[in-house]
């Protein structure tokens, strides 16, 4: 019997995702028909250097899903539905803390950590979880009372955790398992017509519109899926030319002289859709709200801790110089962009090889086998192999999110502040927990491109005869 693949199951899975979330969110169709422009654009422009940072096919295919859940159990249900299809935790995320205002949640995403498998289809899901025992957010009472809301519902059929078990075991699943599996993965994550209990939604609106998106409803969604561009300026002003409301900046990195790095992204405002509810008196009413979006994002080359050190700096740097700034003058977009890539510019060398030599982003190294060798003997040292042309780098491309954008997505997309009593002390929630929730490695985003770079640099080195680099 033919089986399907995992891999073939993820971006199966990706494709039914998107094509239901296109009819459940309209304007995410208009967002792939201009996505779709702005690649044709940039690839008839810059031809086979658009494919630098992966292939054409693997970008237009590309998504990003994100999802949202309520307890450790159904976290750990999640992690099994998708290691069925190749995807593992990577990274750990504290939204609480990245944030001035409420977003209760901790993350982490799911996506494929080998090379081949990112290049067959690099589905990728940032998954948030609800954190009720954070007294910032939730009284003892309202924790107590949410929890128990919670442990009562089930996202997740026995039926499909059973399937997703098998795929895992036997690397895949016969034709008629998986046509199963895939129905119940993807109805798993379809928008509800149940009617939400209104007293109960507005009460966890109070401390937190994503409190209630996730804790004041039975049944779990997908919240938004995110195309990938090769050029999100250009994305930004197709769409704001269509009159579509974009939060107000480009998440990320600035555009600047050098090359993409680590991941820009914005959004179109959450859009009101039709809810049903149950009021007090359980009269249902029509009603509307809003908490899905549309998102878009450029991936750049992946930063190293190093790459990433920097970033963070000129991250504050750039706010300092926007404030600045915003004190004599209203701070437009485009200033914003400029003063931030002035920065950028002055201190970050804008080339791979530059990227590469001061060990700020990551690369693969493949040996010139055009370098004629004139009797010389490669240097041991990265720097020399580079230098002497006895290899090339190649971009990794950033796989990951970032704990700051994601709060800014997040935030640009609230329909309320919330409430946050920042004199009450955090939980200890982090990393090592959520390792155990997830009873699986949880991996780290680093060790992981580390490994890719070690393996190519050891290749590079039987290659050329040599010892190092
Ligand atoms: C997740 C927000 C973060 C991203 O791309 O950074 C995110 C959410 O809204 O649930 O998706
Ligand atoms: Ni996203």
């Amino acid at each position: 019997m033919p089986i399907t693949q995992q891999w073939e199951l993820r971006a199966e899975f990706a494709r039914r995702l998107s094509h239901m979330y296109g009819k459940e969110v309209p304007a995410y169709t208009t967002l792939l028909e201009v996505s779709q422009a702005v690649n044709d654009t940039v690839l008839s422009n810059l031809g086979a250097s658009a494919e630098r940072l992966g292939s054409i096919a693997r970008v237009t295919a590309e998504r990003h899903g994100a999802i949202r859940v309520g307890t450790p159990q159904e976290m750990a249900q999640v992690a099994r539905v998708f290691a069925a299809m190749g995807m593992y935790p990577v990274g750990f995320y504290d939204l609480r803390e990245a944030a001035a205002s409420s977003v209760p949640v901790v993350s982490t995403a799911f996506r494929p950590t080998d090379p081949d498998e990112l290049a067959r289809n690099p589905f990728r899901v940032f998954t948030s979880m609800l954190v009720p025992s954070d007294r910032r957010f939730f009284s003892a009472d309202l924790q107590q009372r949410l929890e128990s809301f919670l442990a009562k519902r089930k996202l997740f059929t026995t039926e499909l955790l059973v399937l997703a078990d098998r795929a895992t075991e036997y690397r895949g699943l016969n034709s008629g398992d998986a046509e199963m599996f895939l129905t119940l993965a993807t109805a798993a994550f379809k928008l509800s017509t149940e009617a939400v209990d209104r007293a109960w939604y507005r009460e966890l609106e109070e401390v937190s519109s994503v409190a209630a998106d996730i804790g004041g409803v039975t049944s779990t969604h997908i919240n938004h899926l995110t195309p990938r561009v090769l050029d999100i300026d250009d994305l930004y002003a197709r769409m704001e030319r269509r009159r579509i409301d974009m939060i107000d900046t480009i998440q990320g990195p600035p555009r600047w002289a050098g090359p993409d790095l680590l991941l820009r992204q914005t959004s179109f405002r959450a859009l009101a859709e039709p809810r049903v509810f149950r009021e007090a008196d359980g009269a249902v009413e029509k009603g509307s709200l809003r908490v899905r979006f549309g998102e878009v994002e450029a991936r750049g080359i992946a930063a190293t801790v190093r790459g990433r050190e920097v970033y963070d700096r000129l991250t504050v740097e750039i706010e300092q110089a926007v404030r600045e700034a915003a004190a004599t003058a209203p701070v437009s977009a485009e200033v914003r962009n400029e003063i931030a890539a002035e920065l950028w510019n002055q201190q970050v060398p804008a080339t791979e090889q530059g990227l590469a030599l001061h060990d700020l982003a990551y690369f693969t190294y493949r040996v010139d086998t055009d370098k004629q060798r004139n009797g010389t003997m490669p240097g041991r040292s990265l720097q020399d192999l580079i230098d002497q042309g006895w290899v090339r780098p190649e971009p990794i491309v950033y796989e990951d999110f970032l704990p700051k954008s994601a709060a800014g997505i997040f935030q640009s997309n609230l329909t309320s502040d919330g409430h946050k009593d920042t004199t009450q002390s955090t939980t200890d929630i982090d990393a090592a927990w959520m390792e155990g929730v997830l009873g699986r490695t949880l991996h780290n985003p680093y060790t992981l491109y580390d490994g890719i770079r070690r393996a190519s640099l050891d290749h590079v080195a039987t290659q050329l005869g040599i010892r190092g680099p």
